[in-house]
């Protein structure tokens, strides 16, 4: 018999995996998650049914949240992530050669899972100056700053990480920036949901002098396409030249990323 996971990318379209075994289900404290080990696409992480990571096509996702910030700033050395408990946007952020990484995951069950079967990306938690504070985000930037970039890599804005894409959010956010720190974060299928990258651009631009919503192509989320978005108060612009390996960012995608399709730019509009 064949074994297949799907997520439903609407209630009458979705992405199937085949699968050759469920490694783990577990019920956390905050959600429902599965380990399920593909033919396609190595590992995979599901948090309440949806797709979080691969072990395939994760450098896409992970590279574009932390290369396109970490190269708006000149230099940076205080770097928080907050989500991400899997280790990828920390393993990205190592090779700017921070002094510290700070990663809030709020749910330790992901990254003990992380470090079972994503060695790969967890392995960023072996590194000294990579600091995991198990806890709310939310809260965490109210008594914390001094920091150079904060990367928010979130599950989808429902249920628990609905509270990092408001206003108020973002005002903390800032407050926990050095002078000329730069944001990014994860927001969405501009394809399914053009309103959530719109609005957290919108919400960014009440807070921050510049905000701007950049792309990559991530073939397991829902469309493919999926958008970032960017803020500081300085231009966004690129500041420094990559002198590490990639293998989807480059510094001519750092600028092409940030070209949308018109209809991203119409859907804003409404
Ligand atoms: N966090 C964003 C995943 C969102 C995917 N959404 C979906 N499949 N509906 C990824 C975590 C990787 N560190």
């Amino acid at each position: 018999m064949e074994l297949w996971f799907d997520e439903m990318h609407t209630p009458n379209v979705r992405l199937g995996f085949r699968i050759k075994r469920e490694l783990e289900h577990v019920r956390s404290e905050y959600q429902d998650i599965h380990v399920f080990e593909t033919y396609d696409y190595g590992n995979l992480l599901v948090i309440d049914g949806t797709v979080q990571t691969t072990e395939r096509d994760e450098y896409i996702y992970h590279e574009m949240i932390v290369h396109v910030p970490m190269l708006t700033h000149p230099n940076p050395r205080r770097v928080l992530i907050i989500g991400g408990g899997d280790g990828g946007a920390a393993r990205e952020a190592l090779k700017h050669d921070p002094e510290e990484v700070h990663v809030v995951e709020i749910d330790e069950m992901v990254v003990k899972l992380s470090k079972k079967y994503f060695p790969g990306i967890a392995r960023a938690y072996e590194d000294p100056r990579v600091n995991l504070h198990i806890g709310d985000g939310i809260e965490f930037v109210k008594n914390n700053g001094d920091f150079d970039v904060i990367i928010i890599d979130s599950t989808d804005p429902v249920g628990p990480a609905a509270g990092l894409f408001e206003e108020e959010f973002y005002r903390n956010l800032k407050n926990a920036l050095r002078p000329g720190g730069v944001v990014a974060q994860q927001c969405g299928s501009p394809f399914y949901n053009p309103g959530e990258a719109c609005k957290a651009r919108s919400e960014l631009q009440k807070v921050f002098k510049y905000a701007r919503l950049y792309l990559a192509y991530i073939p397991t989320y829902p469309s493919g396409m999926w958008s970032f978005v960017i803020a500081s108060d300085e231009v966004i612009k690129r500041r420094r030249d990559t002198k590490f390996s990639t293998r989807y960012y480059t510094d001519a995608l750092y600028d092409s990323s940030m070209v949308l399709p018109k209809f991203v730019e119409e859907s804003c509009k409404d």
